[in-house]
């Protein structure tokens, strides 16, 4: 690893707008090099989703198959059983996932719900995998019951600029999601938040979006950058789609932005061609969603990411110390074993059909980090 470059918080849009405007190989030379001076070139973490409460979300966003305000055909779920999402996730750590990623079709959780989420989380990590939330926005209380429950990350995108939000959703506010975010990182929760490519945005929104992303007082430990996928019914179908060069930009950017995240290539894989994947994880992507399944479309296969991993020679990341957040993290020691016993056995060795782990069995993966954040 070449040493890492500091991390800022003070980025201005004439920068981030020149980093989109570079010559692509510039780009990803740039966003190769920071990458390189923070994260193990060859590792991607693996999360798994799972829907825990399908559709009849009373939010309008445009891109959403979930929403109650359009005619999608999708059928909706109640909250899942605990036990249930329990076999899900063993299932998940059996294919080679790290991170389990519970996600619901609420506005907000109501407090009985969230009571059933919380031994959700309990069940997910005594099966020894990371755990994240997705499920709306959250009150400072809520946050905290979450974080009591072991929870290790929240996902909250703030999905694009603040200029091109309304285009895209009415019924909350940018500012909502923003505190929601700070909610969940006073609680100590680690944050998860990015956003979506291909809805109609300029390039100047991806920027903006960005920018807002990597001027928060910390940045989120995962980026998800989503392409849209489209989905008949929502408003957002028949969008022009993106260049794969310009998605493959968002990403470079995001890594140079925020160099010690996870960037993670989210939603769209399934479309993409493995060139195009290749490319994103070129550029810094460092992350993906492991499994058939997003939340309620599709995802490349176990074994078409299996093939993919081997032919660029990458390996699945073992998982990180859960406890870990603000000052500890910049020295922190990413450990697997020690604090993580259930983790161990997630490698490539123990179930053949995942992607290789990235120690291949040692104890202890050591992350050089800038301690200026
Ligand atoms: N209801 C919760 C919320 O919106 O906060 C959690 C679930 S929601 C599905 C999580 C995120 O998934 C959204 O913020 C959006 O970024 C992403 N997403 C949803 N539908 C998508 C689509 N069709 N294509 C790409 N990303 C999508
Ligand atoms: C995120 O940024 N992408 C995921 C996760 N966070 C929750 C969701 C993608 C959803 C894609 C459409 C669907 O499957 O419903
Ligand atoms: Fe509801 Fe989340 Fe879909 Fe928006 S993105 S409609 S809040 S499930």
């Amino acid at each position: 690893m070449v040493e890492s470059a500091a991390v800022r918080h003070d980025w201005r849009l004439q920068e981030v707008e020149a980093l989109f405007a570079l010559p692509f190989l510039d780009l990803l030379f740039q966003a190769q090099k920071v990458h390189r001076g923070h994260h193990e070139p060859n590792a991607v973490q693996m999360s798994t989703l799972l829907s825990i409460k399908t559709g009849g979300c009373p939010e309008d966003c445009a891109y959403c198959p979930q929403s109650v305000r359009y005619d999608t055909g999708l059928e909706r779920d109640a909250l899942m059983e605990v036990a249930a999402v329990r076999d899900c996730a063993v299932r998940a750590k059996e294919a080679g996932a790290t991170r389990f990623c519970m996600g619901a079709a609420y506005r907000s959780p109501k407090a009985k719900e969230l009571a059933v989420i919380s031994e959700m989380i309990r069940q997910v990590r005594s099966v020894g995998l990371e755990t994240c939330a997705t499920l709306g926005m959250l009150s400072p209380e809520q946050a905290e019951q979450l974080k009591g429950a072991g929870l290790d990350y929240y996902n909250h995108n703030l999905d694009t600029s603040p200029e091109f939000y309304g285009e895209i959703i009415s019924t909350r506010t940018y500012q909502d999601r923003l505190d929601t975010l700070d909610a969940v990182r006073t609680a100590g929760l680690k944050v998860c938040c990015g956003g979506i490519v291909g809805m109609g945005e300029s390039v100047r929104d991806r920027a903006k979006l960005l920018l807002v992303l990597a001027n928060l007082p910390e940045h989120p430990e995962s980026v998800p950058i989503n392409q849209l996928v489209q989905v008949p019914g929502t408003p957002l179908q028949g969008t022009d789609r993106v260049d794969p060069f310009d998605f493959v930009r968002s990403i470079a950017v995001a890594r140079i932005l925020m160099p010690r995240a996870h960037v993670r290539l989210s939603a769209g894989r399934q479309e993409m061609s493995d060139e195009t994947q290749a490319l994103c994880f070129l550029a810094g992507a460092n992350s993906i969603f492991y499994g058939e399944k997003l939340l309620t479309t599709g995802n490349p296969d176990v074994e078409r990411d299996r093939k993919l991993f081997e032919r660029l020679g990458l390996k699945a990341e073992r998982a990180h110390a859960a406890e870990t957040t603000g000052a500890e993290r910049a020295h922190a020691v990413e450990t697997t074993g020690a604090k993580h016993p259930h983790t161990v056995a997630t490698t490539g060795a123990a179930h053949p059909r995942a992607p290789k782990s990235s120690d291949g069995g040692a104890e202890h993966t050591h992350e050089t980090r800038s301690a200026s954040a």
